[in-house]
């Protein structure tokens, strides 16, 4: 078949099918893109001649910033538990490179994106070319080499006759739950729209098998001896348990064995938050009755968690001296850390096997008084009646109450993640989407828009800070011309509530936290307050705004929100110190070692005395 490079790419594309469980769906149902020299006669062409005859049509959506659509194609991948992802095209330089952040993103939460970043001129014919940054010692090496590390898988595909092997190698990463990640195939713009002979069976439908590997019988056992001699166990569920669909099996294995579960930011939601066994997120931003069973474990089971800083309280939350692990995990290399007893297998299956291999044993819990008074504590965190202007706390149980069971939150950065694992109610495991493994600024809004693509069926909220808004507000536009209803909750508390507290703490005075103008007297950023307009920025891009003051102003904005066929961004006013209930846990960030400052030389002191409860597990 004569194609050019970029028309044999979308046919493929447009013919490759994930299956788990005997569902098939499309791994790569559309194209997010933006235009320039390096892909709008190549990929550009292929994707409006396949639109135009209609044959293996791969629709495409006009994103307005590149990190966004990446963002969206993470998102997307994130509801559809990996099985189903985006294609990302950009041109050359900088449009490639405003892709690298969102790599780094699908990777560090082992999420599947495409990445299709136009390259330099392979015949170097008319080099350089414009936006074309030269190596004068290597001539092969172009800006999207940056892309290497940031992926699970990279390929340029500098000759025609190198991209059908480009493209099963990247197939086969992207549909692989243990690699999975961004993958990316640099294309560079003469040979996109280079003809070559393509073989025909490069374009027959495909399906790629998403597997559920089993533990290993000798594995099972071994983890189960370990269970078996627990006094005071404690499972934590991670992304991994949502992706595979495996709240049922933890819910079969917690009822079997009676062994409370605590959840990471990614797993929320594994079990509902009122599910008998349930004791809420673990480590940094946990719930404190979590956070007092992990300081008490001697068997710790990690499913599906990559046991990041916030879930081992930068490893200060287990603190029995005799703990021990037992992982199930689908990567070998989740599985070992802790120096875990391991079982390398799917969460569902590995979670299946645990509970047979259990049978007969059962551990009385002794949470059901204090999640009990804990969830005290969130009722009354949600209706604070704080003033002069609401607490965060309560604008997270007004969207909380105003969320049926398969509305969806999304969030990213700032205090409200931590916030959020801390008193959120999740009652459905694609409920709470907080993006927390690379925890970046401006993935709200981009990623809302990727997640409602993906399940136009559920009501999407986006909550998001002003710093979080001002970052990345453009794909408002995206979703405004897509004809996508989000409602978005834009939280103005004037900077960085997060930051400002994290400062605070370290004895660095909240110094540039705030957004204020420049003080004439101190020259500092914490004069007047700034006049700006957010719900005015919002209702320009197009969107329907609603000026909120109270929480029942906000509660009636949602339920507005609901009622209408447009993109509504909600926006409010918070108290940036408006008081939490305690995690009770740690995180570690250090702080200098010598200071002229006494706030610095008091949190140093404060540092040196919490960083002794580390452990390091080995
Ligand atoms: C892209 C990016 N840059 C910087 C950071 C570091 N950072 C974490 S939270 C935060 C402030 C967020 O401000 P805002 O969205 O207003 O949330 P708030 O802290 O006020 O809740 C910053 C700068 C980040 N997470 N992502
Ligand atoms: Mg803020």
């Amino acid at each position: 078949m004569r194609l050019t490079v970029a028309q044999a790419v979308v046919r493929f594309l447009a013919n490759q099918w994930t299956e788990r469980d005997g569902v098939e769906q499309r791994t790569i149902p559309g194209c997010f893109g933006i235009f320039g020299h390096g892909n709008v006669a190549g990929i550009g062409q292929a994707l409006l001649q396949a639109h135009r005859t209609g044959e293996a049509d791969l629709p495409y959506h006009l994103a307005r910033n590149e990190q966004a659509m990446v963002h969206a194609a993470a998102g997307f991948a994130r509801m559809r538990n990996r099985l189903s992802t985006l294609a990302c095209t950009a041109s050359i330089g900088p449009g490639s490179t405003n892709m690298l952040t969102g790599a780094a993103l699908a990777t560090v939460n082992r999420l599947p994106v495409l990445l299709l970043p136009s390259d330099v001129f392979a015949t170097r014919v008319a080099n350089p070319v414009l936006q074309e940054l030269e190596d004068p010692g290597s001539y092969d090496v172009s800006v999207n080499d940056a892309f290497r590390p940031l992926s699970r898988f990279f390929d340029r595909v500098w000759r025609p006759e190198q991209l059908p092997s480009a493209l099963l190698g990247a197939m086969r990463v992207l549909t692989d739950p243990a690699e999975t990640g961004a993958v990316t195939i640099a294309l560079p713009q003469d040979v996109q729209a280079e003809a070559h002979d393509f073989p025909d069976e490069l374009f027959v439908k495909r399906v790629w098998h998403v597997a559920r590997p089993p533990a290993e019988r000798a594995a099972i056992g071994r983890a189960a001896a370990v269970i078996r001699a627990a006094q005071r166990p404690l499972l934590i569920a991670g992304g991994g348990v949502v992706y595979a669909e495996a709240s049922e099996a933890l819910d079969r294995f917690a009822r079997a064995t009676g062994i409370p579960v605590a959840d990471t930011q990614a797993g929320k939601g594994a079990l509902s938050w009122d599910h008998p066994n349930s004791v809420g997120g673990v480590g940094s931003t946990g719930t404190p009755v979590a956070n007092r069973l992990a300081r008490e474990a001697d068997v710790v089971i990690g499913v599906g968690t990559r046991y990041s800083d916030f879930t081992t309280a930068s490893r200060t939350a287990f603190a029995n001296p005799g703990v021990r692990f037992v992982n199930v995990n689908i990567t070998s290399f989740d599985a070992a850390k802790q120096a875990a007893t391991t079982v390398v297998a799917d969460a569902r299956e590995g979670l299946a096997a645990l509970t047979e291999a259990l049978r007969g044993f059962h551990y009385e819990g002794d949470h059901g008084e204090s999640v009990a008074a804990w969830q005290r504590q969130v009722d009354a965190a949600y209706h604070l009646g704080h003033g002069p202007v609401p607490a965060q706390s309560e604008v997270i149980g007004a969207v909380n109450e105003a969320c049926g069971e398969r509305d969806v939150v999304v969030q990213a950065a700032g205090s409200m993640p931590g916030d959020l694992q801390l008193l959120w109610r999740a009652r459905d495991p694609k409920q709470y989407h907080v993006e927390y493994g690379y925890s970046c600024m401006g993935f709200e809004i981009a990623g809302a828009l990727g997640i409602k693509m993906a399940a136009p069926d559920r009501e999407v909220f986006a909550l998001v800070g002003d710093g979080s808004y001002l970052m990345m507000a453009q794909e408002i536009v995206t979703a405004v011309s897509e004809g996508i209803r989000l409602v978005v909750v834009v939280v103005q508390n004037h900077g960085f509530a997060s930051i400002g507290a994290l400062s605070e703490s370290v004895g660095s005075q909240r110094f540039g936290t705030r957004y204020r103008f420049r003080d004439p007297e101190t020259g500092d950023l914490d004069g007047r307050p700034l006049p700006v307009d957010l719900a005015a920025n919002a209702e320009s891009l197009g969107a329907h705004a609603i000026r909120c003051r109270t929480i029942d102003d906000l509660t009636a904005a949602l339920k507005a929100a609901r009622d209408t066929d447009r993109l509504t961004v909600v926006h409010i006013e918070t108290d940036p110190l408006s008081p939490v209930p305690s995690s009770e846990s740690w995180w570690d960030v250090p702080v200098a070692e010598v200071a002229e400052l006494e706030s610095t030389k008091q949190a140093r002191v404060r540092y040196d005395e919490a960083r002794r409860r580390r452990r390091s597990h080995l």
